[in-house]
């Protein structure tokens, strides 16, 4: 990480001191100080500003207990962190992996608030979670895990308060639930207080789709900002979730080819082009390893067995999974092979030193604050549906998404430029999404 320094260097060195042992909050922080420079030489009234954005106004930490199949107690911990509500309610993912903790969910929560902002809608930023691992539970078991999770987080959370949502772990089966839950809790079918929804129970066409649709329209931009498109280029996607799926379906719509993705057991290469409609069945239908897509797909298909997914020769590269997980020596392999765009799918995929290799060799790198915000724009859309008890066709909606990051990759170019540093997405990306929640936070006082 680079040396910053004045009062960017001050208000980290409390960032540090007030959050030690969060190495992923210390880090989300410090990538978003980096590219502040400019505008606290421009705007030093902004100091207050930035320290208050550092602390979250509320924590919440809970225990949330459970009973498993075999009539065990089990205990797993739950989070939600409400991070800054300038610009609206609350808004972000649950996140359910074992890896969660306090670390997780606030860098997760600190991040929300710049993409929230950028997307222009009227969202504040959150984020929450549990350590309770989904993988190999039951469907009762994930049913009983998430009434216990909203029986304490309902008092938290509320249309015009905080809006939860998906994240890693947490899709339409588990968001049903907590909905359930919450309904019958508090006796009002209140459709805005969570998105992510059911078609038939309140949810918005598109939102399954959006984060990676929205990714891939984003790398799109990018493209055509170069005189080119998806047409015939080969694309890694690592993960194989929610966001890596739609950004496979909505690249193979733009005539690309991803020849490889990814789960937390390895990966798989496909030269002739990932099958989503197997790959849905693998991972959604029977949420089985990717292994099992290898052996039913056949085709000279494999499974890795060198390095990294990263190490396999692309022209685009989106990291769908998770944060840290494209490092220095993928960014140098990526480099190497003549890859011309990484673009995060995922929140903070890619590593400090990571960044710093593929931006010195000129590669076009577009952060997820900017470039995986469809997903929370398009509930945020939810959102506007519900508030009308209206709802839109798909093309409509995947109009306005559409859209909305043609306008993001706009902003992040024009902000980047405005502040002499063109073609740095980072940058762009950050100083927009911040000038905007710090104007909000000084029109409103010291609060
Ligand atoms: P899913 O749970 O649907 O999928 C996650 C995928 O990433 C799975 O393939 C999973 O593998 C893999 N993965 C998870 N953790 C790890 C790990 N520690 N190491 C390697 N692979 C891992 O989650 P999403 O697709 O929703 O989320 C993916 C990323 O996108 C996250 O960073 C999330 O924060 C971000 N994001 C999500 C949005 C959304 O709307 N859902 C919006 C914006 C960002 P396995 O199946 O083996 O667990
Ligand atoms: O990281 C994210 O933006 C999400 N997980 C989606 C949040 C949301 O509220 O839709």
């Amino acid at each position: 990480m680079s040396e910053l320094e004045g009062p960017l260097k001050d208000i980290f060195d409390v960032v540090i001191h007030r959050n030690p042992g969060e190495p992923e909050f210390q880090q989300a922080v410090h990538e978003v100080f980096e590219t502040l420079t400019p505008v606290m030489a421009k705007h030093p009234e902004y100091e207050d500003v930035l320290t208050r954005m550092c602390e979250p106004e509320r924590q919440i930490i809970f225990r949330v207990p459970w009973i498993d199949d075999d009539g065990k107690v089990q205990i797993n911990r739950g989070f939600r962190v409400e991070f800054n509500s300038a610009l609206g309610p609350y808004k972000g993912g649950l996140r359910f992996h074992p890896s969660v903790n306090l670390s997780i969910v606030k860098f997760l929560g600190f991040e929300q608030i710049f993409k929230n902002s950028l997307t222009g809608l009227p969202i504040g930023g959150g984020k929450g979670g549990s350590d309770f691992d989904p993988k190999g539970r039951s469907d009762r078991e994930v049913m009983r895990f998430c009434q216990s999770f909203m029986t304490e987080l309902y008092r938290h959370i509320g249309d015009k308060t905080d809006v939860p949502a998906g994240d890693i772990g947490v899709g339409g089966r588990e968001i049903g639930y907590l909905f359930g839950q919450y309904k019958r809790i508090t006796n009002r079918y209140e459709s805005g207080v969570l998105t992510g929804k059911g078609l038939t129970w309140g949810g918005s066409q598109v939102r399954p789709e959006a984060t990676g649709y929205g990714a891939v329209f984003f790398v799109d931009e990018m493209l055509k900002a170069k005189g080119q498109g998806f047409d015939g280029k080969k694309v890694l996607v690592s993960g194989s979730g929610n966001v890596a799926t739609y950004a496979i379906e909505k690249i193979h719509q733009l005539g690309g080819t991803v020849i490889g993705c990814s789960d937390s057991s390895g990966y798989v290469i496909d030269e002739k082009g990932i099958d989503l409609e197997l790959l849905k069945e693998v991972k959604q239908v029977r949420r089985a390893r990717l292994s099992e897509y290898v052996e039913l797909r056949g085709n000279g298909t494999k499974v890795g067995t060198d390095g990294t997914l990263w190490q396999v020769p692309a022209d685009i590269a989106l990291p769908c999974a998770t944060q840290n997980e494209l490092d220095e020596d993928d960014a140098k392999a990526l480099v190497a092979n003549g890859c011309q765009i990484v673009g995060e799918g995922a929140n903070m995929p890619t590593t400090p030193e990571a960044i710093k290799v593929l931006q010195a060799a000129g590669i076009g790198f577009a952060p997820g604050k900017a470039a995986n915000a469809g997903g929370v724009a398009t509930s945020a859309l939810e959102m506007q549906q519900n508030a009308s008890r209206d709802s839109w066709s798909f093309e409509y909606t995947e109009e306005r998404l559409s859209d909305i990051m043609r306008s993001i990759h706009e902003t992040c170019v024009e902000t980047a430029d405005e502040y002499n540093d063109p073609n740095n997405y980072i940058a762009g990306a950050n100083i927009a999404g911040f000038v905007h929640v710090a104007e909000a936070m000084l029109a409103l006082g010291v609060i």
